[in-house]
């Protein structure tokens, strides 16, 4: 087709041309007009821990940035070889592509909100710059990124040095012998195009927020190191346990941990694989919520040490109660994105997550939800030291593949990153492995697995996955109870009246009295594989919606008849175990006041009898509303109103507090709270 329409002599030349591109690709057999891909090391399943006790070369700043929509600058390609800076060497030189000439962009940082004309991008960048480094010290060097979305190849003086697929999560490779003296090339190509085999999937209610969006740094080990280590306190409260994962240590290599503040220092010795297993009697002022404690702890063996600040505490689950060292516990929370207050794009340093948990700390909260992907390593830091107690969570989120290998190898990779990076932070007590997934045999083997590698990696903290219901089986009791109601209430119209009457003679026998209480159940079996039975419902938002779609009642008396009936539901599962509302909530325009919804008065009300149906439950033993802060999301479309943000936040993107801030405040302030 192509090459049907081009006139001779342009013919000849294109020949010539091609012949040379499909030579330069390196005798490949494909079509020089092939996105190509680059074979390249898959990064360390092992987390390098502790960096910030390091010596590093930090490369966050300044980098070139080309955009790539077409994805030509792979190796190989016709117009490609982006991953090699390149200087034309006289003017006749025909170069497709020119750093030198490219944009200037922060990183760390999302390139969306750096660049206008970027916001809804979705497809390939690349990034490059230059460093030094002071090659005359032995030891080892590692590339060490924070997290970049979401797959990921780096190239540091023209070779491809490491893929990662799946962002959020930090991962390094070992380039000692890549590197030179000076001038390091170093060009990362990172493609944040997402699609149904993805973690998450291309759906989401959030921004896909693409680039290198947490801190790049060099960091130097010697030879032989401490990758990584977990020190826990076990249950007994006067245990201190755990393991130190080394790299080039021979078996019998004394690696000692110690705690100066209370002198007290235990010594153990690597096994055969290079680890090093402890424990060791401590007395500990325990970490919490009101005395966020953390000691110094130093690990070391001959040729390395690490060092960090850490608190210590157990949380534990037993029947429907939640403890924290050895404490009835109930989680007063929010919900979070990795969104900064007053700026557009994602929250990336310690000082965006300091103003995000000080924010949420003036509501009364002793818990963050940390939805729905891994946050940069500085979030659990900033939990740690304020005393936020905080759920960390992977984004396997509404449609996954279940089927898929690939896909499955991407979750447990994020599993395990995430794991491995945070296990020291006192503040992360629930790893979550799931938000909303509808059952079936295949999601719940994928989970089981999840499941089992974090108890494997860590069995110190609970688990849980925020449930979605029995949606229809919900709905249809709710419109019983509703009609039930509604029947008594002076709200619905004779017309609607009629409806309500049809309902109870459709349901017989089953039909509820007027004024009766209504138990909503959750059963989902992966309630049987979780810790915290977590649940997200939106009564009083999107299922009066539904409602009216589906019975002809109109939205306005559902809606009303709702806020009526939530104070009589209660919440349970049908697990032994606590249970937990991991959402909750209702839009909000700031400043718009009066009836209706999407109203911050409306909002209020929501909220209100949320709390009611709440405090009659005994099971639940905490809760995150839906959420703090307004957030970008590509789903909410609605001008004047959304302007593509989600509005359920109890403050709007600059800050600006709505009544329902307010609401949950007094509410954790009084009695439920304080339990
Ligand atoms: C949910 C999702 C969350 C959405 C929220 C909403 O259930 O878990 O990601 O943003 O509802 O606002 O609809």
């Amino acid at each position: 087709m192509f090459l049907r329409r081009v006139t001779p002599s342009v013919f000849l030349i294109l020949i010539t041309f091609l012949c040379s591109a499909v030579l330069a690709a390196e005798d490949s057999d494909q079509s020089p007009f092939a996105v190509l891909s680059v074979d390249a090391p898959r990064p360390s399943q092992h987390v390098m821990g502790w960096v910030d006790s390091r010596e590093v070369l930090s490369l966050n700043g300044s980098w070139k940035f080309l955009v790539d929509p077409m994805q030509v600058g792979t190796p190989g390609s016709l117009f490609g070889g982006w991953a090699t800076t390149r200087v034309p060497e006289d003017e006749y030189q025909l170069l497709e592509y020119s750093y030198a000439n490219a944009a200037d962009i922060r990183v760390p940082g999302d390139f969306n909100t750096q660049f206008d004309e970027l916001l809804y991008y979705r497809d390939t960048v690349w990034y490059q710059r230059h460093f030094d480094i002071d090659l005359s010290k032995q030891g080892r060097y590692h590339l060490w990124f924070g997290g970049a979305n979401y797959k990921t190849t780096v190239y540091l003086n023209g070779q491809a040095v490491a893929h990662q697929s799946g962002g959020y999560v930090p991962f390094s490779i070992d380039v000692t012998d890549y590197l030179l003296l000076k001038d390091n090339d170093l060009i990362v190509q990172v493609n944040n195009r997402l699609d149904a085999d993805t973690v998450p999937t291309e759906r989401t209610d959030w921004w896909p927020y693409g680039g290198l969006t947490r801190d790049v740094m060099l960091v130097h080990t010697p030879e032989a190191y401490i990758v990584n280590a977990s020190v826990q306190l076990d249950d007994d409260l006067s245990t201190v346990a755990g393991h130190v994962q080394t790299y080039g240590m021979s078996a019998g290599e004394e690696v000692v941990i110690s705690l100066p503040e209370i002198d007290v220092s235990a010594i153990t010795q690597t096994d055969d694989s290079g680890v090093a297993r402890f424990k060791f009697e401590a007395s500990l002022d325990q970490w919490s919520p009101s005395n966020p404690k953390l000691y110094e702890v130093q690990i070391a063996s001959d040729s390395d040490q690490i060092s960090d600040r850490l608190g210590f505490r157990t949380i534990a689950v037993e029947g429907t109660q939640i403890f924290l060292n050895g404490e009835p516990i109930r989680f007063r929370g929010i919900s979070t994105h990795e969104e900064p207050i007053g700026r557009d794009g994602v929250a990336y340093s310690r000082a965006d997550m300091d103003a995000l948990f000080g924010e949420a700390k003036q509501l009364g909260v002793n818990f963050v939800r940390a939805a729905h992907y891994p946050y940069s390593r500085h979030a659990a830091k900033a939990a740690d030291e304020m005393g936020l107690l905080l759920w960390e969570e992977v984004p396997i989120y509404w449609n996954i593949n279940w089927e898929n290998p690939e896909t499955l190898r991407i979750a447990r990779d994020q599993v395990a990153r995430l794991v491995q990076r945070d296990w020291n932070r006192a503040s992360v007590v629930v790893w979550s492995v799931a938000n909303e997934t509808t059952y079936s045999e295949p999601r719940m083997a994928f989970l089981n697995r999840l499941i089992q590698d974090v108890r494997e990696l860590d069995d110190t903290r609970l688990v849980s996955a925020a449930l979605l219901g029995d949606t229809r089986r919900e709905l249809q009791h709710v419109v019983t109870y509703l009609a039930a109601n509604g029947l008594a209430s002076d709200i619905p119209s004779d017309r609607e009246k009629r409806i309500f009457q049809q309902v109870i003679n459709a349901a017989g026998d089953n039909a509820p009295r007027r004024n009766s209480s209504f138990n909503l159940l959750i059963t989902d079996p992966l309630g049987e594989l979780v810790d915290l039975v977590s649940y997200n419902e939106y009564f009083g938002w999107y299922y009066s919606r539904f409602i009216a779609d589906q019975t002809g009642v109109s939205e306005r008396t559902i809606r009303l008849l709702m806020l009526e009936l939530m104070p009589k539901v209660t919440l349970a599962s049908a697990f032994d175990k606590p249970m937990f509302i991991s959402e909750f909530g209702a839009g909000a325009k700031a400043g718009k006041r009066g009836e209706g919804v999407r109203t911050e008065d409306y909002q209020a009300n929501v909220y209100r009898a949320q709390f009611e149906m709440i405090a009659n439950s005994p099971q639940v033993q905490g809760m995150t509303p839906w959420i703090l802060k307004d957030f970008r999301a590509m789903l909410r479309s609605l001008g004047g109103v959304q302007d593509f943000r989600n509005r359920k936040g109890l403050i709007d993107e600059n800050g600006r507090r709505k009544q329902a801030f307010y609401v949950l405040r007094d509410f954790y302030a009084g009695d439920w709270g304080r339990q």
